[in-house]
């Protein structure tokens, strides 16, 4: 596919609702969306940085240098084969995997328009409907978290995730259980802790947690290792996993028991892919996560996660009402009354348009490179 040219969107939402983590509350999703044009086609991506280098390195600022300085001049006006050739490609640039997905998740759109055939079917997904969960920020005190909780609980959720910090941790676990019960629980921590704060997660085994979300540092794989031996419930990586490299590690250390497979993080579907057939074969349980994605990205995650290894665990992939009051497809991202969302594919007819007025209506800032 001949790349003519890609336009760079700077959008600004509100959430509904602010989101707190570890690391920043969250008020708006500010985020770069990309629109690659080929031979007549258009595909559409979605960054997943944020404002800030808080998740991990990358943010909205470095992204836009990436694309707009490296990875377009040289893309534009040349051939790729497909988002496998532009991986290839572009394996020169060191990490800055959040760019490079933008692209990539482009590119699996225009190849999908060339071969009449979904994301679902040319990734060699196999689930017609995923299973949603939730998760919760930190919230100012217990019982506004308790309406939260109570809250998705309504609407059938499968799995309540919610954020910990140092001193909002084991008691508030205690204080869930107390109150909801036997719920599917787990809770993520954005590197927070380090392994001064074993007895923290010592205590936490108490109470049947799902997993724990990557506890220690985000460039972390050994001390995680060391974390894992020590604990009965299973540590889940997010943000330590970065490729099929650094999966393979953490399965070989016994750094986690269970993988957040979050595809942008590791550069795009294609990665994601791979890495989510080397947890298979490892018999390491994986879920596909989230980046509180506006359309775009929240319905290329359903589409991710039709992949057969995403049968069992709920995945952070929740309606798009969730968070937004209004966001850039049509219609928005939604649940059924199972709390399961459909995967579009060429059989039931299901798809997300991109609603360009919506994104016009959100840009703060457009360049065109062509
Ligand atoms: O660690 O999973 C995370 C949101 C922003 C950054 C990191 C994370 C999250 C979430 C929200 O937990 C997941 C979602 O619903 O999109
Ligand atoms: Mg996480």
């Amino acid at each position: 596919m001949r790349i003519d040219r890609i336009d760079i969107y700077n959008v600004h939402n509100p959430f509904n609702h602010p989101f707190e983590t570890s690391f920043t509350k969250f008020v708006n999703r500010d985020a770069l969306l990309v629109k690659v044009y080929s031979e007549g086609l258009v595909g559409w991506g979605e960054c997943k940085a944020f404002y800030g280098p808080f998740y991990n390195p990358e943010d909205n600022g470095t992204v836009q240098h990436v694309l707009g300085n490296i990875i377009i001049p040289r893309l534009l006006h040349t051939e790729v084969g497909g988002p496998e050739d532009f991986m290839g490609k572009f394996k020169f640039i060191v990490g800055n995997r959040l760019a490079k997905a933008a692209i990539e998740n482009a590119l699996w759109e225009i190849l999908s328009q060339r071969t009449g055939k979904s994301i679902k079917t040319l990734l060699g997904g196999t689930q017609n409907e995923i299973k949603v969960g939730v998760s919760l920020g930190i919230e100012k005190d217990i019982s506004t978290l308790f309406k939260m909780i109570e809250k998705y609980l309504a609407l059938g959720y499968h799995r309540t995730k919610i954020k910990i910090h140092p001193g909002q941790d084991v008691e508030v676990i205690r204080a869930i259980r107390k109150e909801f019960g036997d719920i599917t629980l787990t809770v993520d921590a954005n590197s927070a802790y380090t392994l001064k704060d074993i007895d923290v997660f010592k205590a936490m085994d108490e109470f049947g947690l799902q997993y724990i979300e990557q506890p220690l540092g985000e460039d972390d794989i050994v001390d995680h290792s060391i974390l894992q031996k020590q604990i009965e419930t299973p540590i889940c990586l997010d943000e330590s996993i970065v490729s099929y490299e650094s999966a393979a590690a953490a399965i070989r250390l016994g750094s986690c028991k269970v993988i957040n497979i979050k595809s942008s993080r590791c550069g795009g579907m294609w990665e994601g892919k791979r890495i989510h057939d080397l947890c298979l074969e490892h018999h390491i349980p994986v879920w596909c996560g989230g980046m509180t994605e506006l359309g775009i990205g929240r319905a290329q995650n359903v589409s991710f996660a039709s992949l057969p290894g995403f049968s069992e665990l709920a995945h952070d992939v929740a309606a798009a009402s969730r968070y937004f009051e209004k966001d850039i497809t049509r219609p928005m991202v939604d649940i059924t009354d199972r709390c399961t969302i459909i995967v579009p594919d060429e059989t039931n007819g299901i798809k997300y348009e991109v609603d360009e007025e919506a994104i016009d209506a959100m840009a703060v800032a457009h360049r065109i490179y062509k």
